[in-house]
């Protein structure tokens, strides 16, 4: 069963489908313990990143926003009305839905792994915009999808805000927006938020914030998979572990066993030495250079960029 079946109304399942239950398996079973980011966001995890993007540390959200405000009308006249918004891992669709006076969209696509959290914010929506097309999709698409029919052809702009494409790996990046480019078309492009590289002080406490939100959400993952492979993990028994990795210019998550401990799931068990840990998340950060390189490795077209003040964030226009 794949990705775009469940976005055609499938019931999801208490626990997760086989290939999920595989692939959650094999991360947990690997030399170095690994599980997919994709994983943080059920209900609660999709709210608690919504908590993490009001942090005073966690500025990313904050700045792009604030790029989109400054920029706006000169961001739409580069991108022009009248497009197929597809806005991917839209969650509560407040970015999108704030461009929609400029944008104008013909029809408006949010897609998001987090389902019912999605079905939700675009009911409210569709109420206050009737005049655009609405088609909410509940997918993943981090491994690419083809878009069902019902998806207009015409001037694809792919929205991808908030830097999550620094959660893929450069050579990922790169498959994923070449993915993107072919579906856009003739006359599609791509919309895209991109953290940037800046001092560490600030990268590790956005991160690692004093409340303890974002290790609420690291740690959240392990309730997630207690319910989508009946695994038994104890939260109280992990630790949140975020740190900016210079040299790879990425922060890294993971979640360290504060004693040795044993974790069982259907068909599953592994035992975790003192300090070990469970990667969960990279999060890349890029030079501007470095991103429209990436960007025209996937076959995009010269891009336009606007950035804060500061430099920390960038907001990228790209043509297929
Ligand atoms: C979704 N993504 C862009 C966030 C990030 O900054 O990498 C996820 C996140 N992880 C911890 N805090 C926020």
């Amino acid at each position: 069963r794949n990705a775009c079946a469940d976005a055609a109304g499938g019931q999801r399942p208490a626990h997760g489908a086989p290939a999920t239950l595989a692939e959650i398996t094999a991360g947990l079973l690997a030399p170095s313990a690994a599980v997919s980011p994709k994983f943080f966001y059920d209900s609660l995890g999709s709210r608690l990143f919504e908590a993490i993007c009001e942090l005073p540390e966690y500025y990313p959200t904050r700045t792009e926003a604030a790029i989109f405000a400054r920029h706006g009308s000169d961001i739409a006249r580069a991108v022009g009305t009248g497009c197929t918004l597809i806005d991917l891992g839209a969650g509560n669709c407040a970015k999108a839905a704030a461009l929609f006076p400029l944008l104008q969209p013909a029809q408006y696509v949010p897609v998001d792994i987090s389902r019912d959290f999605l079905a939700d914010a675009v009911r409210g929506l569709q109420q206050r915009f009737p005049e655009i097309g609405m088609l909410a999709l509940g997918l993943d698409f981090s491994q690419g999808c083809e878009l069902p029919d019902s998806v207009r052809h015409a001037r694809r702009l792919f929205f991808y805000p908030g830097s999550s494409i620094g959660n893929f790996g450069p050579d990922e990046a790169q498959r994923f927006l070449r993915g993107l480019r072919d579906s856009a078309g003739e006359q599609g492009g791509l919309l895209i938020g991109v953290d940037l590289v800046k001092d560490t002080a600030l990268l590790d406490a956005a991160y690692d914030d004093a409340l303890g939100v974002t290790a609420a959400f690291n740690l959240n993952l392990l309730n997630h998979l207690n319910h989508l492979v009946g695994a038994d993990f104890d939260v109280r028994h992990w630790l949140h572990r975020a740190f900016f990795n210079e040299q790879a210019s990425r922060i890294e998550m993971h979640l360290e066993a504060r004693h040795a401990l044993s974790v069982r799931w259907q068909g599953g068990e592994r035992h975790f030495g003192a300090g070990e840990r469970i990667h969960t998340e990279y999060s890349y950060k890029y030079t501007r250079a470095g991103f429209v390189a990436l960007l025209e490795r996937a076959g995009f077209e010269a891009a336009r960029i606007w950035t804060d003040p500061d430099g920390w964030f960038a907001v990228i226009h790209a043509r297929a």
